[in-house]
């Protein structure tokens, strides 16, 4: 094995960046290239990416990466379920609806929902690709549409002209049987969505084509493999957990907090099924099992309502640490959070209905938070190894909130587990280490990256502290 450097696109719901890696049997580093915002537009009562915004921003992000660095790769990864539509000509029709947007609010399929789990395996959540496009039968922009493609399968279809779907955001759409690991025509038949707008499955690894744009060239001047990764971004950042053995939980922790285990085969009970729990496609035939806890949204959504007059996120995170713990606590995973909107005035709404105080100041909003997501994280770990028949004995949290040290603490402590935190690129690493090893530069198994990456990486422990006990109090404040 020799050494590669490959670019990383990542797109989160924050924002996105463009990464170089460089990959040997005993080394990986990232480089940053560019960091970019991701701005949803309101038009006419619609939420929408700004797609071509950011398709420019990984252009010219992969533009310096290739002028930077000997590139012998790119992979793209995003966040999940989102789409655009093509016509028959291959034109882009409309701009890909954000998944927060209320269009899919009230509507239901002709599929029932024990029947829809046990092919799928995927957990209810409103946003499914399978309920947008429900919501969208009939309008004029379905019927035109020819080809669907995911957020990051619609990048790679602009940079090289292939179309096609990587099969870990496939899982996503709840569109895609979880067993076989091939689309669930039957599925989209019962639920009126015409299968032929799927295009064939690819598999992380597989080599999409040459990256066409102008300026974005490989190693002395070759042409540029777009490489499939896990494109989406939960499924690279579970790659990049850092787990020495078997038994272990993560929280991938961003935007949204992505909390379970990765398993060898789904867990399609109903029992899981009603706890709202996830079977997505991973990397090497595993499964994500796993719950979507509303996660740092909660907070961006505060700050972006509070504006710079709250101060900074570090001033806010040192006002919290400081203020009582577990004094307001919400149910961080009640859909009242999910859309864009005030979210300090939800968060007291939700504790007057329930007879509770509020916090007053931003850096008790904070904390509650953070005691929230902390008390989710715990609920979520439970459930997860009582419904997979599995133990974990640490908690891998990865992402951004990573750097989050008091998360971390709360997170031990109302778990009752060690946490180890790190990587907080962890999207990118994953997706630069599925490239390498597609070239052979990298381990060829997931636990060989895991271990590369445990003697490259800084990660942090944290020990629940003596106050784990309170947090069945505050458990109990939910129910
Ligand atoms: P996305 O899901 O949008 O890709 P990221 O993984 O980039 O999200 O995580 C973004 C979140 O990470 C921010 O909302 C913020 O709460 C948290 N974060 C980032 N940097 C820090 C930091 N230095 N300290 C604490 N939290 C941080
Ligand atoms: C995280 C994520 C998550 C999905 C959500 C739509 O970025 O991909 O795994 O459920 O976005």
């Amino acid at each position: 094995m020799s050494t590669v450097s490959v670019a990383a696109v990542d797109l989160g719901a924050s924002g996105g960046r463009v990464i170089a890696g460089r990959v040997s049997p005993d080394l990986v580093e990232l480089h940053e290239v560019s960091r970019f915002g991701n701005e949803p537009v309101r038009a006419a009562g619609t939420l929408y990416w700004d797609i071509l915004r950011l398709y420019a921003a990984v252009e010219s992000g992969l533009r310096d990466a290739a002028a930077g660095y000997p590139l012998s790769g790119a992979g793209i990864d995003s966040w999940a379920v989102d789409y655009g539509l093509l016509d028959a000509s291959g034109a882009l029709l409309g701009n890909p609806v954000h998944y927060r947007d209320s269009r899919t609010d009230r509507i239901s399929i002709p599929v029932p929902a024990g029947e829809l789990y046990a092919v799928t395996g995927i957990q209810h959540l409103p946003f499914n690709t399978i309920y947008q496009l429900a919501a969208a039968l009939g309008t004029p922009v379905l019927d035109a549409a020819r080809t669907l493609l995911l957020i990051p399968d619609l990048l790679a279809y602009w940079l090289t002209g292939t179309a096609g779907a990587e099969v870990t955001n496939a899982s996503t759409t709840a569109l895609l049987d979880v067993t076989s690991r091939t689309w669930a025509t039957e599925i989209m038949e019962r639920a009126g969505i015409s299968p032929a707008l799927f295009p064939a499955l690819r598999q992380p690894g597989d080599v999409i084509g040459p990256v066409l744009a102008d300026g974005i060239a490989g190693a002395d001047g070759r042409p540029l493999p777009l490489i499939a990764v896990g494109s989406h971004d939960t499924a690279s950042a579970v790659v990049a957990v850092p787990a020495a053995g078997p038994d272990f939980a993560y929280i991938s922790s961003g935007t949204w907090s992505l909390v379970g285990m990765e398993l060898p085969a789904p867990v399609l009970t109903e029992a899981s099924r009603a706890a709202n729990f996830t079977n997505e496609a991973g990397i090497d035939g595993t499964i994500r099992y796993l719950r979507n806890v509303s996660g740092l949204w909660l907070l961006q959504e505060c700050q972006r309502h509070w504006g710079t007059a709250a101060g900074s996120l570090e001033s806010l995170l040192a006002g919290a640490a400081a203020a009582d713990p577990g004094r307001f606590v919400i149910d961080a995973d009640d859909p009242v959070f999910l859309p864009p909107r005030d979210m300090p005035a939800r968060i007291v709404s939700w504790l007057a209905a329930r007879g509770q105080p509020a916090p007053s100041t931003p850096a008790q909003m904070t904390r509650c938070v953070l005691d929230s997501l902390a008390l989710a994280y715990r609920r979520a770990l439970r459930d997860a190894q009582e419904l997979s028949g599995r133990h974990a004995d640490v908690v891998h949290i990865v992402g951004g909130g990573s750097r989050n040290e008091l998360l971390c603490q709360l997170t031990a402590d109302a778990c009752g587990l060690p946490v180890v935190a790190g990587p907080a690129e962890a999207t990118a690493l994953g997706n630069v280490l599925v490239q390498a090893r597609a070239l052979g530069a990298a381990p060829g198994t997931l636990d060989g990256m895991r271990a590369l990456l445990r003697t490259c990486l800084g990660l942090r422990h944290y020990m629940p502290s003596a106050s784990t006990h309170g947090w069945a109090e505050v458990a109990s404040r939910l129910r």
